[in-house]
């Protein structure tokens, strides 16, 4: 461990040194804290940090779109345009894939939720359903039913582990709501969390912001520090000892999220691809999702907050959006190819500025709030890498089906509603195909609605990814039934149902 002096010297070399400004006044304790935080961080690498910090601050935003071109339709696999006997071949080689252990997922835990407004990790959030399921809990039960899909078809036991990259703001509640819930029945040895690194917000003139006397204001370094985390955290080791092959990387908030989903991972093998990302059709011009394009020729992301409006307005001549890929951070990659990053290419990965208000302390010691953004947070992005793959892939899926981010509270757009409301729709969907009658409490048939909305919610009718993953299963359990709404078809209902031969009203 340095000792204060070390670090004091590397402070001054990085022109940091005001960071001890408060020592003196500091108690033992803050001076232990404040200590560690400085020995963990990079300070060699912090000069630099700041300095491109600084530079691109006072840089005029300037985006890559006139090099932009949009995916050529014949690159993009989509399960619209695919016909039943590719889905279906697709599906059977993921579900093998699964099968034989060679497919882990990987969750991006470690974001802080500031729009959402809470003060706990995004995935312990209740969105209201009738289970009062979590967003965890639901990854879980997928886990759970797409093991169990994958064993019935090929007679395995597999596992499909779940790694979980977390920050320090999210690894110990997160570790602890596991805990709570008894790792979701799920195998605690299969479920790997792991710490994404920190790194420090700066002024616009590249200097670290005391956030109190002694602390420094960190974030964690964007999701793209997955690839660096993987390596501090040898990760890729633990998939390589389990042979895993195919990852699934995914971000936390999307409701509708099928994780290893077999459709996707089969599509990429298939084609042999490296890297590959699924998208759907974009909603509106300036809905927060990137684009997948290409520039130069070559894939890669350009995020919502990055493109130049010009460019996402642009206009096919149906009037369809020409850069209409929207990313929904649902990412395939092959081990070989994280190895490959990991050795040589996790260095070359943009920095992304965003302005943020980040409260700090003055000279004079007095807490200050920002009411305009005074810092600049470094991040990385986890689609980065697309352009380092050698055979890159996009998968166009149904939003519907997939896709319902939880990023705002009520309110706004991608908010618990809208979350609640596309899985409960997506279930009414189900249960309709299945031959199902839904009532309502008085015993009157309630007519499907073309979409949901907030004044006209869904009919509450939720089935657990414990008995159905996409749908399929529930004819045997629904068809010919008249059920009582609200219905929450967990395992033990299925059984009920299952042992209820006869056709009738069930409460
Ligand atoms: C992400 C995508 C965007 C679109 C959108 C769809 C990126 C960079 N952008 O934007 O293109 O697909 O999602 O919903 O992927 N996270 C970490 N560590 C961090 C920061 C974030 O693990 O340091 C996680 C976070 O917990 C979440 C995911 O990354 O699971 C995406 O983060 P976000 O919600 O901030 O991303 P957003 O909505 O700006």
């Amino acid at each position: 461990m340095l000792s204060l002096q070390q670090v004091r010297v590397r402070l001054e070399e990085a022109g940091q040194a005001h960071v001890l400004r408060f020592w003196p006044e500091l108690s033992e304790a803050e001076r232990g804290g404040l200590l560690r935080d400085l020995v963990q961080l990079d300070l060699q690498g912090l000069r630099a940090h700041c300095e491109g910090a600084a530079r691109a601050a006072g840089r005029p935003a300037s985006g890559p779109d006139p090099l932009l071109d949009p995916v050529p339709p014949g690159a993009m696999g989509s399960v619209r345009k695919s016909d039943e006997d590719s889905l279906a071949e697709w599906e059977r080689e993921g579900l093998f894939q699964i099968s034989e252990n060679g497919v882990g997922v990987l969750l991006l835990a470690g974001g802080q939720g500031t729009r959402l407004g809470v003060q706990y990790p995004k995935g312990m959030f209740d969105v209201g359903l009738p289970s009062g399921s979590t967003l965890y809990q639901i990854q879980a039960e997928r886990i759970h039913r797409i093991q169990q899909l994958a064993d019935r078809k090929h007679g395995s036991q597999c596992c499909v582990p779940w790694y979980i990259m977390t920050s320090e703001f999210t690894l110990a509640p997160t570790e602890k709501f596991f805990k709570e819930n008894n790792y979701f029945d799920l195998e605690p040895s299969n479920i790997v969390m792991f710490e994404q690194r920190m790194i420090p917000a700066v002024t616009f003139d590249g200097k670290v912001i005391l956030q109190e006397k002694g602390k420094i204001a960190m974030a964690p370094d964007g999701n793209g520090g997955l690839y660096q985390a993987l390596v501090d955290n040898k990760v890729l080791e633990d998939m390589q000892k389990r042979g895993v092959e195919y990852l699934h990387v995914y971000c936390v908030d999307n409701i509708l999220v099928k994780m290893a989903d077999p459709v996707f991972i089969g599509f990429c093998v298939s084609k042999g691809a490296d890297c590959g990302a699924k998208v759907v059709e974009k909603a509106s011009v300036a809905e927060p999702v990137g684009v997948v394009c290409r520039v130069r020729g070559v894939s890669q992301v350009v995020e919502y907050s990055e493109i130049q409006p010009e460019t996402a307005e642009l206009r096919g001549p149906g009037g369809e959006l020409v850069f209409s890929a929207g990313n929904i951070c649902n990412h395939f990659f092959t081990r070989a190819f994280l190895q490959d990053v990991a050795e040589n290419y996790k260095g070359q990965l943009k920095q992304h500025v965003a302005f943020k208000k980040v409260p700090f302390v003055d000279t004079c010691g007095n807490q200050v709030r920002p009411t305009k953004p005074n810092a600049i947070k470094m991040e990385k992005f986890v689609f980065d890498v697309f352009p380092f793959s050698r055979n890159f892939v996009a998968f166009e899926v149904l939003r519907e089906e997939e896709f319902s981010p939880l990023k705002n509270a009520d309110g706004a757009s991608d908010s618990p509603t809208t979350a609640r409301n596309a899985l409960l729709a997506q279930h009414c969907r189900w249960a309709r195909a299945a031959n199902a009658t839904l009532l309502d409490g008085q015993g009157n048939a309630l007519p499907a609605v073309a979409s949901a909305s907030e004044d006209n919610p869904p009919v509450q009718c939720e089935i657990s990814p414990l008995v159905s993953y996409f749908g399929e299963g529930l004819e045997e359990l629904l068809t010919g039934r008249m059920l009582t709404t609200p219905l929450l078809l967990d395992g033990k209902r299925a059984k009920e149902l299952l042992m209820k031969s006869s056709v009738g009203v069930l409460p």
